[in-house]
């Protein structure tokens, strides 16, 4: 089918007769791609199959990754990729003039995610199937993924994604594993001969219902599973209100959370975390008891990771199922289940740190309940035993406490391991924020640096910066990035150089169309392209980049000789539709680019732009386009950022404080390819502590922060004059929490230093290349062997090609 370019289109124009009933010229390029995608995933079933059957047959220990987002992105032409066959599909449908990119637009970005969290554990399935490793991502099929983002007079608008309207070539439904998942009811204990057991009575049953999609490893057999699943009403169900039974049921799956900080306390929200971790526990169990007759060897052959601690309810179900069910007792449970799942922590925002009230829990989670206060119990008289009369540390550290069930909390001590994700993250949670916890357990604590898959953000998405590496370098690094290094020597050679800059131009131009077609803004391709693309937060920072930015539009207006590097400032950015500032934010990033695009003089040096509902495929034209990346959060606040890895894979330079994994970029590209600026954490944690910053002082004593805070109110955006106010309260009456004041200067400062180097093309240029040379280090191949090392302890299992 795929074996060369003939062949392939001779089964490519029979299967879209059998599959839409029409011929070529009659057909859609919808059902261009429906017949395309067909034809991948059945070439994809027996190398899935075979996989599976090897990893039944060698039995070697397997990682569930256990997550309640997994943001995928477009999947055609990644699997085209990994699999080896884009370039004989490429030459095949051009015969036929079409192109490929045409029709992977038809397909839609599955966004089962909010940002980093999500997209870290699409790249890790990535890399683990790569890399041969027996490890399965267990996640929830959302009807509706993130919302898409419309802007309307400047305000965004969330409208229902519905990534599944048309189908999903790549899922399997397989109804045969479906599970059931209990909620509310009432435990009923008995004793037999002195043993305890425990019965959910009057409890509602939903049928979880998995549906399979493969993971397709880069240029090797492996193809391992995402397994997610499906809330439907069970034959089990109530006899009565049967249609309020399957509403509920069903809401289970409906839509994503759309908020990736604020813990909301939504009762949804926590079905939705155990109808997860349930199905998924049941799952992975059963698939074992296949293979393994003994349950009190499960730690040696199953690893169970939660990403963050949306699914930490996977402690206290794997403790109900090996007691109720397998019959162990609590000693024996406890010791398998500690050893079998791991953790990694991603904020330490005190906001996103999850509670949930017992007047919610318990009711919903009855079993589940009794389990984590045995737990915590059992917990606080080993600390009681080791800190005597401490009993302000002991309350500080329990799992419940206040009428609060402490996520966190429950998570570490429930696990074998905890990890940061940057370094100077894993060292706060250690220092800081769970300092009591490394002190009682030091071995579980460790650091895992995040990564990205260079099979997307390089390979995919800029085939041209590819290419020439590959002309320069070889293919090595393909298999093993770290040896991007190699480009380094090669970096003063003026061909390379050149070609880098040919490429980076073409990138720009290409983001230039699209932004004249959905901004209708024009914008130089000379100009530094300066991105800044994540979630819009206030400890991300979007408002110091507005401010400087208008701050160059004053100094423009006022002095006729200013002369500044042309730049054009690209945003995107969704907010929570619940927070009231980000949503302000994004109001105030639209009504500045009307100013400043809109004035003849300033709009001939920069540019204001924002790209509408931010997402993967987004995103891939992005990141090769970049010249300079944003990544100024308030030092301390981003635990790692994986954005920032990105944008240096694909050749920007970096514009960031001292914050998550911008320090280890710095370490890797060296102080001077690297533009630093701000508080360190250290200070910013000091400020916190002493409470000595005021905003209000240097308000009063920096002309520009005044005149550029003055205007948010003044008229000058000329709407009402109450619309930003918010946005200036927070910087004087609220204090400015996340520095912007403190910063500001520092922050001028250093992007002078920016418009200056890119004046001297020749050494921007070498910079560029010395970034891309040194990303190796950020692969998620890396990562991900980190935590199959150290942590997980499992070993490739593969078929060889
Ligand atoms: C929790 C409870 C209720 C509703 C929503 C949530 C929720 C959902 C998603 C809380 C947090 C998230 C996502 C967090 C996230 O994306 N964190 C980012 O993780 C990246 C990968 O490790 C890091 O690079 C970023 O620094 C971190 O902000």
């Amino acid at each position: 089918m795929f074996s060369n370019k003939d062949r392939f289109k001779e089964s490519f124009l029979k299967r879209l007769e059998s599959m839409c009933g029409k011929g070529f010229e009659e057909s859609t390029k919808r059902d261009q791609y429906h017949t395309l995608g067909n034809m991948v995933r059945e070439y994809i079933s027996s190398k899935w199959i075979e996989t599976n059957e090897l990893y039944r047959s060698e039995n070697k220990k397997q990682v569930y990754y256990l997550s309640i987002e997994f943001l995928l992105g477009r999947l055609l032409g990644q699997n085209l990729l990994n699999l080896g066959i884009k370039e004989i599909v490429e030459e095949g449908l051009s015969e036929l003039n079409i192109t490929l990119s045409e029709i992977e637009d038809c397909e839609s970005d599955p966004a089962l995610g909010n940002g980093g969290l999500g997209r870290l554990a699409a790249c890790f399935l990535d890399s683990l199937a790569t890399l041969n490793l027996p490890g399965h991502g267990y996640g929830i099929r959302y009807k509706h993924g993130l919302f898409d983002q419309k802007i309307v007079d400047g305000y965004q608008v969330e409208l229902p994604e519905q990534w599944l309207r048309h189908g999903n070539v790549w899922e399997v439904r397989k109804p045969d594993e479906a599970v059931e998942v209990s909620f509310w009811g009432r435990v009923e204990t008995s004793c037999d001969n002195n043993v305890l057991s425990f019965k959910q009575v009057g409890d509602q049953k939903v049928l979880a219902v998995p549906y399979d999609m493969p993971v397709v490893g880069f240029h090797v057999n492996t193809v391992n599973t995402l397994r997610l699943w499906n809330a439907e009403p069970s034959s089990f169900g109530p006899n009565h209100d049967i249609l309020s039974y399957k509403r509920e049921t069903e809401a289970i799956t409906d839509f994503l959370y759309p908020d990736d900080t604020h813990d909301e306390g939504k009762i949804l929200r926590l079905k939705q975390q155990y109808f997860l971790v349930s199905s998924s526990i049941q799952s992975i169990l059963a698939s074992y008891k296949k293979e393994n007759s003994n349950v009190r060897e499960l730690h040696h052959s199953v690893a169970i990771h939660i990403n963050d601690t949306h699914p930490a309810l996977a402690i206290p179900e794997l403790m109900r199922i090996l007691m109720d069910v397998e019959g162990l007792t609590w000693d024996e449970a406890w010791e398998i289940t500690s050893h079998t799942v791991s953790y990694t922590n991603h904020t330490i925002l005190s906001e996103a740190l999850e509670k949930w009230p017992i007047y919610l829990f318990k009711p919903l989670l009855p079993r589940i309940y009794m389990i984590i206060e045995e737990i915590n119990e059992r917990f606080c008289a080993e600390l009681w035993d080791r800190y005597p009369g401490e009993w302000q540390r002991i309350e500080h550290m329990a799992i419940i406490a206040h009428g609060l069930v402490k996520m966190a909390h429950l998570s570490i001590v429930g696990s074998c391991s905890i990890n940061g994700v940057a370094k100077i993250h894993s060292d706060i949670l250690k220092n800081r924020e769970m300092k009591p916890f490394y002190e009682l357990y030091p071995w579980k604590f460790n650091n895992k640096t995040n990564g990205i898959t260079h099979r997307r953000w390089l390979l995919k998405a800029n085939p041209e910066l590819t290419a020439i590496i590959k002309d320069v370098i070889g293919d090595e690094w393909i298999k093993q990035p770290e040896k991007l290094i190699d480009l380094k020597r090669h970096i003063y050679h003026p061909a390379l150089k050149e070609s880098f800059a040919a490429v980076k131009r073409k990138r720009k131009e290409i983001l230039a169309k699209k932004i004249a077609e959905k901004n209708g803004i024009i914008v130089d391709i000379d100009s530094i392209f300066d991105v800044q693309v994540k979630r819009l937060h206030a400890y991300k920072r979007q408002l110091l980049n507005v401010l400087h930015i208008l701050y160059l539009y004053n100094r423009i207006k006022e002095d006729a000789n200013y002369t500044i590097t042309p730049r054009t400032f690209i945003f995107g950015a969704k907010a929570s539709p619940t927070y009231y500032y980000a949503k302000k934010v994004i109001k105030l990033i639209h009504s500045l680019a009307d100013k400043v695009n809109n004035d003849p003089r300033v709009s001939k040096v920069i540019k204001v732009v924002f790209m509408e509902n931010y997402r993967v495929s987004l995103a891939e034209d992005i990141f090769p386009a970049a010249d300079v990346s944003e990544q100024i959060s308030t030092a301390s606040k981003e635990a790692s950022g994986t954005g920032n890895m990105k944008f240096m894979m694909n050749g920007a330079l970096t514009v960031g404080t001292l914050d998550g994994a911008n320090i280890e970029i710095m370490e890797e590209v060296g102080r001077d390819n690297i533009f630093t600026f701000g508080l360190t954490a250290s200070e910013v944690l000091k400020y916190e502590e002493n409470g000595r910053y005021r905003s209000m002082e240097y308000y009063h004593h920096d002309l520009r922060i005044r005149q550029v805070v003055d205007q948010l109110t003044n008229g000058f955006f000329s709407e009402d004059e109450g619309e930003f106010e918010s946005i200036k309260d927070s910087l004087l009456v609220q204090n400015d929490q996340y520095f912007v004041l403190r910063d500001f200067a520092s922050y001028i400062e250093v992007q002078e230093k920016v418009g200056v180097a890119y004046q001297n093309t020749d050494k921007w240029l070498e910079q560029a290349l010395i970034n891309i040379s040194h990303s190796g280090f950020f692969s998620s191949d890396r990562t991900i062997q980190q935590y199959a090392d150290d942590i997980w302890e499992i070993g490739p299992v593969a078929l060889k090609m």
